[in-house]
């Protein structure tokens, strides 16, 4: 199987760190400059995104979540628990991690904008939703063991993602317990081999 990521994408963090979770042989390649007119990875699909996964049978898949799961299901399940309940927990995780890294990703593209161009009411309307997020994983992962599913995989992406683009939002500043889980995480090799460079 091939993977192709480029450096510091955050999505393309959590397909890398999920292959490596999940005990699997994939061979990680960079596609960067992602901004290339006809990008190479046109040639297989309509997106030009990372992550993006070829498949030993030669399929072609894209977006994050649905190459997340297919690690999980091709390693027998060994990124979300075996009992339902639990699963649902790392579920509900995985989806408010998604979507804060939606909301990060979304709000850097806007400030990076031509200042003209910008609109402060996305800009406002997305960092609070960003900081909703960082509350919702303060409740849920302040205390836990820094283990690798695709919940906390998820988050932990995400949060890399804000120290790198997101300095000013300080997420770790009253969040003590979720500051304390991602330095724990940090000291996982997947997670600490992967982080971005700023
Ligand atoms: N919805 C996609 C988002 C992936 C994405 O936006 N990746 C960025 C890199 S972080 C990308 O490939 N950008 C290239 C482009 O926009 O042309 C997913 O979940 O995988």
């Amino acid at each position: 199987m091939k993977l192709f990521v480029s450096g510091n994408s955050p999505y393309a963090r959590r397909a890398r760190i999920a292959a490596r979770a999940a005990g699997l042989a994939v061979e990680e390649v960079d596609a960067s400059p992602l901004a290339a007119e006809n990008h190479f990875l046109l040639q297989h699909g309509p997106g030009a995104k990372v992550p993006a996964l070829e498949t030993d049978a030669g399929n072609f898949l894209c977006e994050t979540l649905i190459i997340s799961r297919y690690l999980n299901d091709l390693s027998g399940g060994k990124l979300l628990p075996s009992d339902a309940v639990a699963a649902e927990a790392v579920l509900e995780l995985e989806g408010i991690s998604s979507l804060l890294m939606d909301t990060l990703f979304h709000c850097s593209y806007e400030k990076r904008r031509e200042p003209s161009e910008q609109s402060p009411a996305v800009i406002e309307k997305e960092s609070l939703r960003a900081r909703r997020c960082y509350d919702a994983l303060e409740n849920r992962l302040a205390g836990q063991d820094a283990i690798l599913n695709l919940g906390t995989i998820a988050a932990i992406a995400s949060l890399g993602y804000a120290d790198w683009r997101h300095a000013a939002d300080d997420w770790r500043k009253g969040r003590e317990g979720l500051a304390a889980w991602a330095d724990a995480m940090m000291k996982i090799p997947a997670v600490a081999d992967t982080y971005p460079v700023f």
